[in-house]
């Protein structure tokens, strides 16, 4: 049989590096797109990738790399994006710029290759805005709430747009929360780990924002393993992946500090309002991490819960990984660091 070839676009990122190995331990012969400014960073970059350097914001070298005779993929899967929510709402030109421009880009150098080339988007749950009801599933309505969930919008459609009008055999992954021991630091579950971490060390305290916030937290492996299987899909059709199961953000720091074998207690200003409180660590009489009004957003997004029974029915896609072993696995890991 022959080797089966795959691009990843965002290639250097938690989920671009998952999707690298697994592919690779499938026999495809992968190549990534870094962006010059990234450089090659030997921590972030995987053995045996084919890098090319370019950034989905030109047209024009995206373009070319898509083109044949030079280069032919299997598949592809686009997921740069500036995927910071909070950092959208301060940057919301360049999140606009690289994920709705970046994915035309991607989608107008596929156009036409209906039949030779599969593509992915990496479309996201933060498109639902802030559901009233839980589950949400693929045909849940769509209210976006910040510039990040308007620009993953845009993608989406534009990916089902071309796959309707053009014939682009694109499929899109509405993921939820999926995290590991490679996710950036700027997202609220590293930050945990890797701050409690530094607190063992140094006794550095840190702080949160939002701890009320109700996220659906998988493990990123597995969700790059169901982003793979709905390439292989039969349909050009849309898939949820999701746990069916909600923990928020102050659950994740307790279930993290426990793990970390610290002895804590919360202390709250105020009975209600959770800023000014913070976790306090009662052996060594210290703050651990406090609740800061600034780190709150703009607009908040944060209850979420998906139904993922479309990819268990077609897919056969099932997380098995739980909550505890996903703050397991990652404080663990950055306690060993
Ligand atoms: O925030 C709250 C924050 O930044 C999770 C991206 O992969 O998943 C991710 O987006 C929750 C939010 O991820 C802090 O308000 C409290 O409610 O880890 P996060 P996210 O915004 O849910 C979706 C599905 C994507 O598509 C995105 O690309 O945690 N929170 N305190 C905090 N969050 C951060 N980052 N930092 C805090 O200090």
């Amino acid at each position: 049989m022959e080797t089966k070839t795959a691009l990843i676009t965002g290639i250097t990122g938690q989920d671009g590096r998952l999707l690298a190995r697994l592919l690779k331990s499938k026999g495809y012969d992968v190549s990534g797109l870094i962006r010059k400014a990234v450089n090659r960073n030997p921590e972030t970059m995987e053995d045996g990738v084919n890098y090319i350097y370019g950034d989905v914001r030109d047209a024009r070298t995206i373009h070319e790399i898509l083109s044949p005779p030079r280069t032919f993929y299997d598949e592809i899967y686009h997921l740069a994006a500036q995927s910071d929510v909070a950092y959208s709402f301060e940057h919301p030109q360049e999140t606009y710029d690289i994920n709705i421009n970046g994915t035309l880009n991607v989608l107008n150098a596929v156009r036409g290759k209906a039949g030779i080339t599969k593509l992915y988007f990496a479309a996201s749950s933060e498109m639902f805005g802030q559901p009233p009801t839980m589950p949400q599933n693929e045909e849940y309505p769509m209210k976006p709430k910040s510039p990040y969930a308007v620009s993953k919008l845009a993608g989406y459609w534009s990916t089902r747009c071309y796959r309707e009008a053009y014939k682009v055999q694109a499929r899109c992954g509405i993921l939820y929360n999926h995290e590991s021991e490679l996710r950036g630091q700027n997202f609220v579950t590293r930050k945990i780990t890797k701050g409690i971490a530094k607190y063992l060390k140094d006794g550095t305290s840190f702080s949160l924002g939002n701890i009320d916030a109700r996220k659906d937290w998988g493990y990123a492996p597995e969700y790059v393993e169901g982003m793979w299987r709905i390439m292989q899909s039969e349909d050009d059709t849309d898939y949820v992946l999701a746990t069916n199961k909600q923990h928020t953000v102050r659950e994740f720091m307790n279930t993290a500090l426990d793990m970390a074998g610290i002895n804590w207690a919360m202390i709250s200003k105020k009975n209600t309002d959770p800023i000014g409180s913070g976790w306090y660590d009662l052996k060594n009489k210290r703050l651990i991490c406090d609740v800061k009004q600034d780190l709150y957003r703009p607009a908040e997004a944060d209850n979420y819960k998906g139904d993922a029974s479309k990819a268990y029915n077609e897919l056969d896609w099932l997380p098995k990984v739980d909550f505890n072993s996903l703050v397991n696995i990652m404080m663990e890991h950055d306690l060993n660091e």
